[in-house]
Order: structure tokens, then C-alpha cells, then sequence
């Protein structure tokens, strides 16, 4: 069949909006038609080469959708299913995932981007393979993915704000609940209030932290940052973030520090700005290549704790449907999330305005 992907065919080049050919679904695999896909920093950083995907690839790791058909040995998914995305496979019964740490699952030793026996499901019209990000692509009409990779949803819940919850906000609300483990009246930094960042002042909220600090450089963002639960926000374009949150804690330095853009600066702006005994944790993915150099005898004499969260530390089957009650409830927030609707083709439209930091998050509506 056909269906029309968002395609990075060279680093740091525009994206190619084009028809591809998609196989059915194998043993395992789903046919899904994409509702909506968020465009978060890391498709853009598949592009720049920040995080690594040989060309050609199919963008697109924060979607749901609606399953359209269902391979051989798929149990528990069947046509008409409400999903969201996730940007992990996970196999339920290695060590990792015994321990509840799905995320870090250790069972799928296949190259980035290919499907888990270790082929392709798209070709372009020279007959190419094209590789899908995360196993999804979710910047695509259809997807065939695998089961693992599936998390059914309640069909009443709107599958643009649900699309969100396949990154953003599962990442983000996870890394302060579920990897830091806040807790109640402690002091938060989060540093870079984007579209994850919104998520991890979320998350500071619902575990009661007293004092949230948002950072960023961008006035706009830091307004968006206030909307969330920010108690005070830091424009780290006019002073040094790591004296204004001391400056904010009495000297002492936050409980907790979130790095939520991907820069060894800020990562150590993050280990800086916690208290002895604290925590910073990173979210942001750094380029491949980059190191972190932090005070070697100081992270011992201080007992900080350096940390990084992948995926917010969630077990999706568990924690999606959760986040999606709290935003039935009240206490979670997806609709200020989304501040632009693209199309397909703005793909490359919807990239310039994330580095001009125009969005909390945008997010591509399909047909
Ligand atoms: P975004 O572009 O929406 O937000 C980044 C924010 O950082 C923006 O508001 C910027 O203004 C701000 N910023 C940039 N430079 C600075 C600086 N020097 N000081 C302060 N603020 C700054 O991105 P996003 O929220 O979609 O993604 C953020 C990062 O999180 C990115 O590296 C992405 O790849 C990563 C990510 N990690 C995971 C994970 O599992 N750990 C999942 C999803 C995304
Ligand atoms: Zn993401
Ligand atoms: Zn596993």
C-alpha cells in the first residue's frame, strides 16, 4: 500500500515530504493509521545528526492512531484499536523488564531504525529501504510497527493530545516522578521549558515540589513555563542561571535540577545549581559524540547524584493510561500543550519554528 512519510535523506537538509510504498504487516507487527504526531527536539536532532540514524529515515517517535490491520501471532490489538506509540519495543520478560525498567529492555539487538527481524517496511520509488525512527515513524500516513511497541488507549481521549503522551509528557512528568522521585516540598530547576520541559514542571507539580524554577532563554517559553506551575522563572540569556537559583534557595542550591535541552553546558549548569546531596538528572540528548566533565573529587565530597532518564523511566503500558486519567481529572495539562497544528508538508516549517522557539509543542494532524 501507500502512505506518505516525512523522510531525512541527508543530515541537515530539508526533509522530504514523499509517496512510499508500505509492506503489510509481518508475525508480530500492526498496521496503524496515524491520527497526529508531535514534533519534538529529537526529530529534529535525527536530522542535524545529534541523535544518529543512517539516511534514509522516516521521522516520527510521538504519535497515536487507530489500528488498521493486524499481522500473524499479534494478540490483545485488533482493527479499530485506539494506540499510542511507543518509542521503545519492549519484550515484557528480560532482566530489564522484570525489574519494571521496560525502557532499558535488552532483548532486541537489531540495527536503529529497522524493524525487529531486521528489514524494512518502507521503499521509496527507486525501490530503497527506508528505516523508521524508533521503529514507528510517526510523521507518516501509515505505519507498520511491532506490537511492542503499542499501547492501547480508552477511545473517547482525542488522539492529538494522546499523540503527547507517546513523548513529551510521558519523559517528562517520568523523569521528576519516576526517576528522581521528588518529593513533597522540595525544590526543582528545570533547565529548557520546551515541550518536555512543560512536562517536567508538570511532573514537579504533582509531586508537591514547593519551589519550581523554570530556565530557559526565551522569554515565551518561560511565560509558557508559569501557565504550568513554575513558582519562578530565570532568563538565563541576561544573568548566570546557576547564581539566580542559588540566589532563589537561599544559597544552597535546588533539591532536584532537571536538564532538559541537550548541552553539556547546561548539563553541568544542572550539576551546579544542586544543593550537596542533591540530584541532577538529565533528560536532554546531547550530541552522540559529546562529553560531560564535571569535578571529579566534588561529586564525592558534595555526594551529588548524576543521573541521567530515558523516557522518563516509564513502563508505558502502565503509565500512559495514568497520565491520560490525570488529564480526565484535572491535573495534568494537554490542551495548553499544543500551540500549532501542522500539516505534513509544514514538516520543515514546523522545525524552524521549534528553533525559533515559537511552541510549547506543535503537533501534525492527519486526515
Ligand atoms: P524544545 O526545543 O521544545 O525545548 C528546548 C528548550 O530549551 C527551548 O525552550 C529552548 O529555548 C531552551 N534552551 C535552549 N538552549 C538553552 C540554554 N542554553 N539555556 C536555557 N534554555 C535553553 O525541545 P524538547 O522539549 O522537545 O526536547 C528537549 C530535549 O529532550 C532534547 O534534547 C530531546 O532530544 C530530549 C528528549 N529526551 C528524551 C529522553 O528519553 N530522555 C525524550 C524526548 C526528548
Ligand atoms: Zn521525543
Ligand atoms: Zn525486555
Amino acid at each position: 500500500m501507500k502512505t506518505r512519510a516525512a523522510v531525512m535523506y541527508e543530515h541537515n537538509q530539508p526533509v522530504v515530504v514523499e509517496e512510499l510504498e508500505l509492506d503489510e504487516p509481518k508475525a508480530n507487527e500492526v498496521l496503524v493509521r496515524t491520527a497526529a504526531s508531535g514534533v519534538c527536539h529529537s526529530d529534529l536532532s535525527v536530522v542535524t545528526g545529534t541523535i544518529y540514524y543512517d539516511a534514509a529515515v522516516a521521522l516520527g517517535h510521538e504519535g497515536a492512531g487507530i489500528i488498521e490491520r493486524v499481522g500473524g501471532d499479534v494478540s490483545g490489538f485488533r482493527p479499530g484499536d485506539h494506540v499510542i506509540l511507543s518509542f521503545v519495543s519492549y519484550c515484557g520478560s528480560c532482566r530489564m523488564c522484570q525489574m519494571e525498567r521496560v525502557c532499558l529492555c535488552e532483548s532486541y539487538d537489531v540495527p536503529r531504525g529497522f524493524l525487529l527481524d531486521g528489514t524494512y517496511r518502507l521503499h521509496n520509488s527507486s525501490g530503497d529501504g527506508i528505516l523508521q525512527m524508533a521503529r514507528i515513524a510517526t510523521m507518516s500516513e501509515y505505519m507498520v510497527v511491532p506490537q511492542q511497541n503499542l499501547v492501547k488507549i480508552d477511545e473517547h481521549y482525542s488522539l492529538a493530545k494522546a499523540a503527547l503522551v507517546g513523548c513529551g509528557v510521558t519523559t517528562g512528568v517520568g523523569a521528576v516522578l519516576n526517576t528522581a522521585k521528588v518529593e513533597p516540598g522540595s525544590s526543582v530547576a528545570v533547565i529548557g521549558t520546551g515541550g518536555v520541559g512543560l512536562n517536567a514542571i508538570q511532573g514537579a507539580v504533582l509531586a508537591q515540589a514547593e519551589r519550581i524554577i523554570a530556565v530557559d532563554i526565551a522569554e515565551k517559553k518561560l511565560n509558557f513555563a508559569k501557565t504550568f506551575g513554575a513558582t519562578d522563572v530565570v532568563n538565563a540569556s541576561t544573568c548566570d542561571p546557576v547564581e539566580a537559583v542559588r540566589e532563589l534557595t537561599a544559597g544552597l542550591g535546588v533539591d532536584y535540577a532537571f536538564e532538559v535541552i541537550g548541552n553539556p553546558k547546561t548539563i553541568v549548569q544542572a550539576y551546579n545549581m544542586v544543593r550537596a546531596a542533591g540530584t541532577a538528572v538529565i533528560v536532554g540528548m546531547s550530541h552522540h559524540q559529546s562529553d560531560v566533565s564535571i569535578p571529579a573529587q566534588h561529586l564525592v565530597s558534595t555526594e551529588r547524584q548524576l543521573i541521567g532518564s530515558f523516557y522518563g523511566s516509564c513502563q508505558p503500558k502502565v503509565d500512559m493510561p495514568k497520565l491520560l486519567s490525570l488529564y480526565t481529572e484535572g491535573k495534568l495539562k494537554l490542551d495548553e500543550l499544543i500551540t500549532q497544528h501542522y500539516r505534513l508538508e509544514q514538516i520543515n516549517e514546523a522545525f524552524a519554528d521549534m528553533e525559533a522557539g515559537e511552541n510549547a509543542r506543535g503537533v501534525i494532524l492527519f486526515n
